[in-house]
């Protein structure tokens, strides 16, 4: 096995910066750099200077070595933490390499970690959303599965499929008058179960993918609606230009906001109207195509009757200060420029974002897992129509263990080499 090198932390200027190494070669490159060799401890801090090739010393801090199995990766592994200066980091990995390490691939250290089975593909995946989650709210719920809950939930729900599988096939040896009287609604009741479990794990993931990923809420409508004024008072500043003039808004605008802890990204558009200025069509196509990679359209104007009602769209009467609604449907009405009802325009936002669900304790954090679960749930439905159908049990016991398998595939040990890359090629060097 090949000795990995590399910088965990940002490249730039910093009052520290921390580089990994781990494999074989670990202890005797963390020798190599000191100048009065002191005897590594397992996961003792050691206050060391850093030799170069020419023995003279270049930095000074301190490094810990972790003996392996007892490590992040499995192996012996080394955090080196010296002075952030993007030159140490370089000589450093530098030296590591003349001594026959080689630079690791990004999420090459989870990978180890997996492959010696300190972590099972789940647990990776979520040091995956943790080190990119944009809220505090979706870093603790992916914690959770750090800690191996969502393999917890898996091999429980395994266990109960293995255990309706082995009573139907015990019913099967048996001969068909001498079947258990109540094993179909006992079966099916276990499965109805698990079933509403996996509904519940994927109606939660919308909500789980917002507070990680964020979401793009973009606020549209006809000229002169409000929109830019809706826009500022949401940011708490005169970011974006307020005036009668219709077609001032021509760019897509866009800033960060956290709504009860969602990270939102809010953006600002063209008031949709025709119009013969070539600059401001070109804005309201750049409108368009907002609208469609929305996850949340604040529509400052009435439905249209055509229109079927769209999830997507919250439908906002504005300016209820000086007029009441004549026609069309509205969702919420509202006054941006006096502040009224935002309240619960925020509440609506934030309830339509989460689709209203609550996170269970089921949590998803990636859209592999979603679509294991969705299959596993598909032929969990299967099963039971085949169980109040009471058709060929044989059938039944096929479609649970399918569901099995897509279980399996969640926190598998064996996942094929593909899936494997394409999970950790998303990861940032060094982790
Ligand atoms: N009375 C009243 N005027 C508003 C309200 N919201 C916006 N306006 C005014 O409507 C005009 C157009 O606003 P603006 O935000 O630029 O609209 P946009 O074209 O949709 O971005 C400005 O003169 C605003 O002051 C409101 O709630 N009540
Ligand atoms: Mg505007």
């Amino acid at each position: 096995m090949d000795t990995v090198v590399a910088c965990s932390t940002p490249f730039g200027s910093s009052a520290l910066s921390v580089v990994r190494v781990s494999g074989p070669k670990t202890k005797s490159f963390v020798l190599s750099l000191q100048k009065n060799t002191k005897k590594i401890k397992h996961s003792s801090p050691l206050l060391s200077s850093f030799l170069d090739e020419d023995g003279v010393v270049f930095d000074e801090g301190i490094i810990t070595v972790f003996f392996g199995p007892n490590s992040y990766t499995g192996e012996d592994l080394a955090e080196i933490s010296c002075h952030g200066n993007p030159i140490i980091v370089d000589q450093i990995i530098s030296l590591a390499c003349s001594f026959g390490c080689r630079i690791a691939e990004p999420g090459e250290f989870t990978k180890r970690a997996y492959l010696s089975g300190k972590l099972d593909i789940s647990q990776a995946e979520a040091v995956s959303s943790l080190i990119s989650s944009r809220s505090l709210e979706g870093a603790k719920l992916t914690y959770k599965n750090l800690g191996g809950e969502l393999s917890a939930n898996i091999s429980s729900a395994k266990e109960t499929l293995i255990s309706v599988v082995g009573e139907i096939e015990f019913n099967l040896d048996i001969s068909e008058e001498g079947l258990q009287p109540d094993l179909f609604t006992k079966s099916s009741q276990k499965i109805l179960l698990l079933k509403n479990k996996m509904e519940e794990a994927l109606s939660g993931f919308k909500k789980t993918n917002i507070l990680n990923l964020g979401a793009s809420v973009v606020i549209a409508g006809p000229t002169n609606a409000g929109k830019s004024t809706l826009f500022n008072l949401f940011l708490e500043q005169e970011r974006a230009i307020i005036s009668k003039v219709p077609g001032t808004t021509r760019d897509v605008l866009q800033d960060t906001i956290n709504l009860k802890g969602m990270p939102i990204v809010l953006k600002d558009t063209a008031g949709i109207r025709k119009t013969k200025d070539k600059i401001e069509r070109e804005g309201i196509n750049k409108t368009q195509k907002e609208l469609l990679s929305a996850d949340l359209v604040l529509f400052l104007g009435k439905k249209e009757k055509r229109k079927k009602k769209d999830n997507k769209y919250i439908y906002i009467f504005n300016k209820s200060d000086i007029k009441k609604p004549a026609s069309g449907e509205y969702d919420i009405q509202i006054s941006a420029l006096h502040g009224k009802n935002i309240k619960a325009l925020k509440n609506l936002i934030t309830k339509k974002l989460s689709g209203g669900s609550s996170v269970s304790s089921f949590i998803l954090t990636s859209k592999r897992q979603v679509e294991n679960i969705g299959r596993a749930k598909e032929h969990m439905e299967l099963a039971l129509k085949g169980l109040s159908t009471e058709t060929s049990l044989e059938l039944v016991v096929e479609d649970l263990n399918s569901s099995i398998f897509y279980l399996d595939k969640i926190t598998k040990k064996t996942t094929k080499e593909d899936i494997l890359s394409s999970i950790f090629s998303s990861f940032c060097v060094g982790k």
